[in-house]
Formats: C-alpha cells, sequence, structure tokens
C-alpha cells in the first residue's frame, strides 16, 4: 500500500489513523474479555499521527523495527488487523503463530523487522539493515521507532554514531509521549533539545510536533529522501500518551489538567477539522470511515476469538536456527530422566 499518492492524501492519513485507533481500542476489549494471550498491553492511543505521518512516506521494500508500543506502526505498513490480533491472542493463524504477541510482531514481507520489549533494543538491527541496503545498493531505507525512554540509553548513540560515520539509510524516529512509564521527559532529561543531540552526532535532526500528521508526514518525506541518499536522520515526534503506561496504570503521577491538555492534543480530531475546515471532505464522509472501521476492527476480534490455539508440536517451530537440533519436549525428557523411578 505504501508510496502511491492517494496512501499519502490527507483523507487516507485520517482512514488509517482512525483504524489503527479503533484496532487499539478492540485490543482493550480483548483484554477485558480475557481473550489476549499476555498481560501486558502498551495500546499508542494518542500517537496515532507519528505512525501515520511516517508510515505514509515509506516504500515497500524498506523496512523498521518498533519498541513495544508498536500496533499502530505495523497496521500503518499495511498489518491485516485480523492477523494481527490473532497475534495478539496467541493464535496459530498470528504473524508469529502466537508465539510473538503484542510486544514482538515481527513480518518480514512487510519489511517489520521485528518489535522488542527491551528500550532501545530494536535500534541497532536498523543500522544492520542499513549497511545491507548500501552493500547490495538497493534503493531502501531503514527505521528504528522507539520511545522517548530509548534516549537516554546508550545504544541509541552508538547505533547514530555509525549510521552517520557509515553514511547509511537510516532514520531514528522517537515517539515521544512525554512520559517512560511514570517518569516525564523533563524529569529523565536534562537538555530536551533532541534535534541538536542528533545533529551532534552528524544526522539531520528535528523535532515535529505529533498531534499534526501532515506536518509529521512532511518532515518524514524530507528526512527519509535524505537518509536515501546516504545522509541519516533523526526525527522527535512529540506528541501524548494519552492513557497509563499499560493496561493496568491509570496514571497516578499525572494531573487532570495535564491529562486533559495533552488529550486536546489528538491528531484525528485536528486531522478530522482540517478535511471538513478545508473542504476536502464532509462530516458524513469522515463518519463513514469511522464506521467502516469499526466494523473492520469489530471483524478483527471475532477472528481471533475464534482462531484456533498452536498445535502443542509446534512450540519449538521457527524458534530454533534449521541447523540446531530441536530441543526435547520437556514431557519426553521428564519420561526419560524419570521413567525409572516412576
Ligand atoms: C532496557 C530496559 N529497561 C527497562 C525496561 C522496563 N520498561 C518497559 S517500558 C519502559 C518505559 C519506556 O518508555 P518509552 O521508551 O518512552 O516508551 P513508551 O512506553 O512511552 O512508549 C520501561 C522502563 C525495559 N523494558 N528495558
Ligand atoms: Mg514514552
Amino acid at each position: 500500500m505504501a508510496d502511491d499518492a492517494s496512501n499519502r492524501s490527507g483523507v487516507q492519513l485520517y482512514r488509517t489513523m482512525r483504524r489503527i485507533r479503533t484496532f487499539e481500542e478492540r485490543v482493550g476489549e480483548l483484554f477485558v474479555r480475557q481473550e489476549t494471550a499476555g498481560s501486558m498491553l502498551h495500546l499508542s492511543i494518542g500517537e496515532e499521527g507519528a505512525a501515520v505521518g511516517v508510515g505514509a512516506v515509506l516504500r515497500d521494500g524498506d523496512s523498521f523495527t518498533t519498541h513495544h508500543r508498536g500496533h499502530g506502526i505495523f497496521l500503518a505498513r499495511g498489518a491485516d488487523p485480523n492477523r494481527m490480533m490473532a497475534e495478539i491472542a496467541g493464535k496459530a493463524a498470528g504473524y508469529c503463530a502466537g508465539k510473538g504477541g503484542s510486544m514482538h510482531i515481527a513480518d518480514m514481507a512487510l519489511g517489520h523487522l521485528g518489535a522488542n520489549a527491551i528500550v532501545g533494543g530494536g535500534i541497532p538491527a536498523v543500522v544492520g539493515a542499513g549497511l545491507s541496503y548500501r552493500h547490495h545498493r538497493k534503493p531502501n531505507v531503514s527505521v528504528a521507532f522507539f520511545g522517548d525512554g530509548a534516549l537516554q540509553q546508550g545504544i541509541l548513540y552508538e547505533s547514530m554514531n555509525m549510521a552517520a560515520l557509515w553514511r547509511l539509510p537510516v532514520l531514528f524516529v522517537c515517539i515521544n509521549n512525554q512520559y517512560g512509564m511514570g517518569t516525564r521527559i523533563d524529569h529523565a532529561a536534562a537538555s530536551l533539545a533532541f534535534d541538536e543531540r542528533a545533529r551532534s552526532f552528524g544526522l539531520l535532526g528535528e523535532i515535529v510536533d505529533g498531534s499534526d500528521v501532515e506536518a509529521v508526514r512532511q518532515a518524514a518525506d524530507s528526512l527519509l529522501a535524505a537518509a536515501r541518499g546516504g545522509r541519516a536522520g533523526f526525527l522527535a515526534i512529540d506528541c501524548f500518551r494519552f492513557y497509563g503506561h499499560a493496561r493496568m496504570d491509570k496514571s497516578p503521577y499525572r494531573s487532570a489538567e495535564e491529562e486533559a491538555a495533552g488529550r486536546a492534543r489528538d491528531p484525528l480530531a485536528r486531522q478530522h477539522a482540517r478535511l471538513v475546515g478545508d473542504g476536502v471532505a464532509s462530516e458524513e464522509d469522515l463518519a463513514a470511515i469511522d464506521s467502516a472501521a469499526a466494523a473492520e476492527m469489530d471483524a478483527a476480534v471475532d477472528f481471533a476469538i475464534a482462531a484456533e490455539r498452536p498445535e502443542p508440536a509446534a512450540l519449538f517451530r521457527d524458534v530454533y536456527g534449521p541447523d540446531q537440533p530441536p530441543p526435547v519436549p520437556l514431557a519426553e525428557r521428564l519420561d526419560r530422566v524419570l521413567g525409572a523411578r516412576r
């Protein structure tokens, strides 16, 4: 879906953001219905402008990694909501046959090199991907998406240095939602001029308002063009995590005023107002997009709940390398070890 003009149009940006938000609302419902495979779910509601603004200007064949809050990014790159929801439910029809879950989805066909739950953990992989593109003279870029928590991780700076030094087609995208768990960014970083940090490494560096999806798209477009030419870049997208860190977090560390101000920075509401105000779409047009997204994501929940669980025999499939002997299943090993005593 990636690089045609219609994918970049304002209405399409709105549609993708709505699909992401509705998907995540349904993930919340899946959790309440006790149908998710794990208890850790990180929703990116409020951050859709980041995922969609960058996702819309990536091309087929480009690659990316995400942090633990990556549902929206993968959807923006064309993920099938049925397979995603099934993965979150731990079902065999999921992207990783139910083994990855919410925080470890990957799909090489769509360029998703992997979500990673270790803060900063997905960043160095894009340097490797960028090196491979340069080596094989491919026109692609690789993008690392990570949270503001990774700004205080050394691996980011090792990766930024290498990408700049070797002139790799790489973009570092920090989704700054103001919080790393319960710690606000200004309690974690002495300077918030993250673009300057990047420039001091020899990268192009920018900060953009994540509540404005069109501004994110524009900033990402020019940084990606530079990255394809060997000038690596860094983009900090300023936004707000509407809800708690994970499902059980009610954000007791934030005041009601702060939450209200943050939620007023809603990328969907802003794009909605822009499209209607500019006469590009009517209220009815956008309501029709909203209902189509609701129907699509309701169907994804039904699909995930009805899907089959993986066979026990699939436990070790796709986990070990082809030249590694598969581990002996536990029951069999126990039988062997304890057999004599049974
Ligand atoms: C190296 C490491 N340290 C600590 C954690 C625990 N942890 C999980 S998420 C998180 C906060 C991450 O914040 P941020 O990077 O801003 O992403 P966000 O959750 O806001 O999207 C922390 C500290 C971890 N997963 N990995
Ligand atoms: Mg954060």
